[in-house]
């Protein structure tokens, strides 16, 4: 059998919000994670398309980019370790993905009418957690994804590399990334949700009447991206106060439009001017506030509200508000 993966434990690189200054996250500064480690370069992996369909069929990655091409910038984001949904999590980056419609892709194969969710299985293998998996899996509800999830091959407008799933991956704008599987082999039409490591063991929430529910919809969020933690701002390391105070800056996102940012500076509200929501697909939405600060140790915190009335928690919550202290030298200290 053809090695379908490094030698390699799970892959977990993260960056910090001050990486994250730019609408369009560069990939040098985005997040990668890989359960078990980082497939291997096949730049002419097929995907099968089969299960509840009236003809399987057998891409290569040339008859996908053959489809339509739809180019989709949006917020890409870890949900964190669905074993500690109190620690706060900022994997995220805002990419720039252009693929094939997952609907195209798998009218190709003629789904039956049965069929109400869709498998997508990666190439990568291994154990996680003391678990042995043959794949990573994830599934979907067809109605939701057909139109909005994508079988990428390009991101920010250039080929996928293999350590992002390269040559094709999902991508499932407005969903946690957990659901973008990378290295993408096989997507099954089916009736039922499949049982497997990643689909009935982890990745599960308490859904609206506390039974487990998959990770799906983004929650409502921010990163504060300047000041970072522990600066010293009013200095020339990077960040500089005026006299008219800091400039706060960050992103918010959440499935839905963000609609409202609150900044508190030591408690206190602050007046913050948000973008609006400019593309179909959630990208994130930039935010700023001017924050006057005296000398001392100051705790600015930033937290978002989406249309749908999602607020983030203050605190104890993988969405919690995103706190920094920064420190303004000067008498009064
Ligand atoms: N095949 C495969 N796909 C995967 C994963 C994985 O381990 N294997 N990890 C998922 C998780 S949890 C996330 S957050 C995203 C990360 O994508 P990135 O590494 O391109 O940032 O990929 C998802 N797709
Ligand atoms: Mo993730």
């Amino acid at each position: 059998m053809r090695a379908t993966m490094d030698p390699a434990t799970a892959v977990r690189r993260l960056v910090p919000p001050e990486r994250l200054a730019s609408r369009v996250t560069a990939l040098d500064d985005a997040f990668v994670i890989g359960h078990f480690g980082l497939a291997v370069e096949e730049p002419d992996r097929p995907v099968v398309v089969d299960g509840l369909v009236a003809r399987a069929v057998h891409l290569t990655p040339a008859d996908v980019r053959a489809l339509p091409a739809h180019r989709v910038e949006s917020v890409h984001e870890c949900f964190g370790n669905p074993l500690e949904p109190g620690v706060p999590v900022r994997r995220v980056a805002n990419l720039v993905w252009t693929g094939a419609r997952l609907g195209d892709v798998l009218a190709l194969a003629a789904p039956l009418e049965e069929a109400d969710s869709v498998w997508a299985r990666g190439a990568d293998h291994g154990e996680f957690g003391g678990i042995a998996a043959d794949d990573y899996l994830k599934d979907l509800p067809l109605g939701e994804v057909l139109d909005r999830a994508l079988v990428a091959y390009a991101v920010n407008d250039a080929p996928l590399p293999t350590g992002r799933g390269g040559p094709l991956r999902l991508v499932v704008p407005g969903y946690f990334g957990t659901n973008s599987v990378k290295w993408l082999t096989r997507l099954t039409l089916a009736d039922r949700r499949p049982e497997h490591l990643f689909t009935t063991r982890l990745y599960l929430r308490p859904g609206p009447d506390g039974e487990p529910v998959p990770v799906r919809a983004l929650d409502v969020n921010c990163a504060i991206t300047s000041p970072a933690e522990g600066a010293v701002v009013a200095s020339a390391d990077g960040v500089v106060a005026s006299a008219d105070g800091v400039v706060v800056t960050g992103w918010a996102w959440s499935v839905e439009e963000v609609t409202a940012v609150r900044v508190t500076v030591d408690g206190t509200s602050t007046a913050v001017d948000l973008d609006p929501r400019t593309t179909d697909a959630p990208a994130w939405q930039g935010f700023r506030a001017r924050v006057p600060l005296g000398p001392g140790e100051h705790v600015i915190a930033a937290s978002a509200t989406d249309a749908a009335g999602r607020v983030q928690p203050d605190a104890a919550a993988r969405n919690a508000a995103h706190v920094v202290t920064v420190r303004v030298p000067g008498t009064g200290y």
